[in-house]
């Protein structure tokens, strides 16, 4: 059940945007990190989404990656994330996602205005001479990627103790402190600076929904907190929006 006022807001808004985090992914069947279910519930964040970890155990962390790389490459979109290509459709370049997510889904279902904050698990580079290279192919053999210069290829996401990219978490926090609406969706709101992204929008006068199966470490902040499936209540949020006024 969608609060009226909800429909309301969006119907005023100008700028809407959208953070959001690995529960707007669960329903393709991308685990989550926490929770139930979650991968890193088996193996700790320490162990794998660092720098010195990688540096330590090359070949495992790789070996991560390639799992997870393999696994998403064979996800499509779900329900909700055409429900954002939608938003977009509506509000054209004043909707923005900023994701958490390094999946590359949101851009795979059509939307343009994506920032990836966290990276994204197709690309990699080299750490010697910053080289992208998109085709690594993990195997028994050749368990650790190297550039043509020598230099150690790393996949191209953000571990834990590493600044964000400059540009994407610029953006995002504009597009926090600009929304009429600001949307948080499936985020355990547990990794900052992304998931401080809510509490700007919220000072800066935006109504706040937050979206996920059960309440979090931030929902304090939001106007409305809606309890279920983002694959759910998002493509009912852009029904009710479609619907002509009465
Ligand atoms: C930084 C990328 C500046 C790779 C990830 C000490 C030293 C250094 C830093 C820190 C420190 N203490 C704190 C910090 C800051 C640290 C941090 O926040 N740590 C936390 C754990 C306390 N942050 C950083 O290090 C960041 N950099 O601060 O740089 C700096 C520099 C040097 C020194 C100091 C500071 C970098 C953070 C990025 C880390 N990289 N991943 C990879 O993916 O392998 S984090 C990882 O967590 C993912 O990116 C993920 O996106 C992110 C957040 O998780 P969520 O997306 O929220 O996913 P989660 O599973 O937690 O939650 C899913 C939610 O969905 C749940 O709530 C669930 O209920 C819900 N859900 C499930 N199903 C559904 C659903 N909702 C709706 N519908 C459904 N169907
Ligand atoms: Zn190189």
């Amino acid at each position: 059940m969608i609060p009226q006022n909800v429909i309301h807001k969006l119907r005023e808004a100008k700028k809407v945007a959208v953070l959001t985090g690995a529960g707007i992914s669960a329903e393709s069947g991308v685990p989550t990190f926490r929770g139930a279910g979650g991968i890193w519930n088996k193996l700790k964040p320490e162990e794998l989404a660092n720098f010195e970890a990688f540096m330590r155990n090359t070949d495992v962390v790789w070996e991560w990656y390639n799992m997870r790389k393999e696994l998403i490459n064979n996800t499509q979109p779900n329900k909700g994330h055409y429900a954002l290509v939608e938003l977009e459709k509506i509000y054209g370049d004043e909707f923005t996602i900023s994701t958490q997510n390094i999946d590359n889904l949101h851009q795979k279902a059509g939307n343009k205005n994506v920032y990836e904050l966290h990276g994204n698990i197709t690309r990699s580079y080299c750490i010697k001479c910053n080289k992208f290279h998109s085709d690594i192919k993990i195997d028994e053999k050749n368990r650790i990627p190297y550039c043509d210069c020598g230099g150690l290829i790393r996949p191209d996401v953000v571990w834990f103790g590493e600044n964000l990219p400059e540009f994407e978490l610029t953006k995002s926090i504009e597009a926090a402190e600009n929304a009429d609406v600001y949307f948080s969706i499936g985020t355990s709101g547990n990794v900052y600076p992304a998931a401080g992204l809510p509490s700007v929008a919220k000072r800066s006068g935006a109504f706040t929904i937050e979206i996920n199966t059960e309440r979090t470490l931030i929902s304090d902040l939001f106007d409305v907190v809606l309890i279920g499936k983002s694959g759910d209540i998002l493509p009912e949020i852009v029904k009710l929006l479609k619907e002509e006024v009465k």
